[in-house]
């Protein structure tokens, strides 16, 4: 080997190595822009300071460009140990989302998000660290990639249109499959409603559904099954709403106690209607009720002269008898 090229090959033997102990990374997805086709570009610059690159602590990164023929770099963005919080800075005059995060303990990045992409963002982009080694001696390492653009020609466009019509026929079956099964449960949903609850008319856009007689209330299982039919346990507002309410419970005498939706488990005698969170509208105690127990915290309505009383949230009577049940309340 001559001598001069001896020396040329020993030179890129020291700046690969160079670079490579720089260990910073910068790349442009995609790396061309289709103008009119290309919905994003990212131009993500990384770095790490966990002994693969030459960094012992970084300072900052900072993303500028050279647009064209333009011999001017312009900055873009920054990020740096000093901002607050180490938050990424967007210092250009474009539409660009930028995240970053300088990880002395791992991976530092600064990311430059453009939405559809013009001419105006192709060029040579640049990424510069500024850091020290483990000796404390500055570093500065920097790398460039370029983001090139091309105008769609005829075969690209028709395959976008041609790849966009499948993906359209694909999503547009996909559509109708999710709607099918939609309406689907909607009528299974629909015949068990039906079948399980009793229902009552309107009532000022608010329909009623009484549970089957039960031995056993659980608040939490009722409030479930109510909000399975888009309802909650419900909630009397008015006194023209608690008397249609006893009229269709008490239609069926069997029933004695029947659970609605307001609680004082928060604070003793405050009743507050669980799911709007608005006080309870209306209350009618039965003789000796409230019983203003810690342990007697749902209101239920009460067959005795058609009343309220506070009882247990998970309630079994002693005798096991089924006359218990809830009562949903779904608006229409
Ligand atoms: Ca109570």
């Amino acid at each position: 080997m001559p001598s001069n090229m001896f020396f040329l090959f020993f030179f890129f033997v020291i700046l690969a190595s160079i670079e490579a102990g720089a260990g910073i990374s910068l790349l442009a997805t995609p790396g061309t822009l289709v103008i009119g086709l290309t919905k994003t570009l990212e131009v993500k610059c990384q770095t790490t300071t966990d002994g693969n690159s030459s960094f012992a602590s970084l300072i900052s990164l900072i993303v500028s460009r050279k647009s064209g023929n333009s011999t001017v770099s312009k900055e873009l963005c920054t990020i740096n140990v000093f901002n607050q919080n180490g938050q990424a800075v967007d210092v250009s005059d474009e539409n660009i989302t930028v995240s970053g995060k300088i990880g002395n303990n791992g991976v530092s990045y600064l990311s430059l998000v453009w939405e559809n992409p013009d001419f105006s963002q192709a060029g040579e982009y640049k990424c510069e660290g500024n850091g020290v080694d483990a000796m404390g001696h500055p570093v500065l390492s920097n790398t460039t990639t370029m983001v090139t653009s091309s105008i769609a020609d005829d075969d690209t466009v028709t395959n976008h249109v041609q790849n966009l019509t499948s993906k359209i026929d694909h999503l547009t079956s996909l559509v109708e499959e999710i709607l099918a099964k939609q309406d689907a449960t909607k009528t299974k949903l629909e015949v068990i409603k039906n079948t399980v609850f009793k229902i009552s008319s309107l009532y000022h856009g608010s329909r009623y559904l009484l549970s089957p007689l039960l031995n056993t209330i659980i608040d939490k299982h009722a409030s479930a099954m109510c909000q399975l039919f888009n309802g909650y346990l419900a909630e009397i507002d008015s006194s023209s709403e608690f008397q249609f309410v006893v009229d269709f419970v008490y239609s069926d005498p069997r029933y004695s106690g029947v659970l609605l939706g307001a609680t004082d488990e928060h604070q003793e005698d405050v009743w507050v209607n669980r799911h709007s969170q608005t006080p309870a509208g209306y209350l009618h105690w039965a003789p000796g009720s409230p019983k203003f127990s810690r342990l007697q915290n749902c209101l239920y309505l009460w067959y005795y002269g058609r009343t309220m009383i506070d009882g247990m949230c998970e309630y079994v009577p002693h005798d096991f008898s089924s006359t218990y049940g809830y009562l949903c309340e779904v608006q229409e």
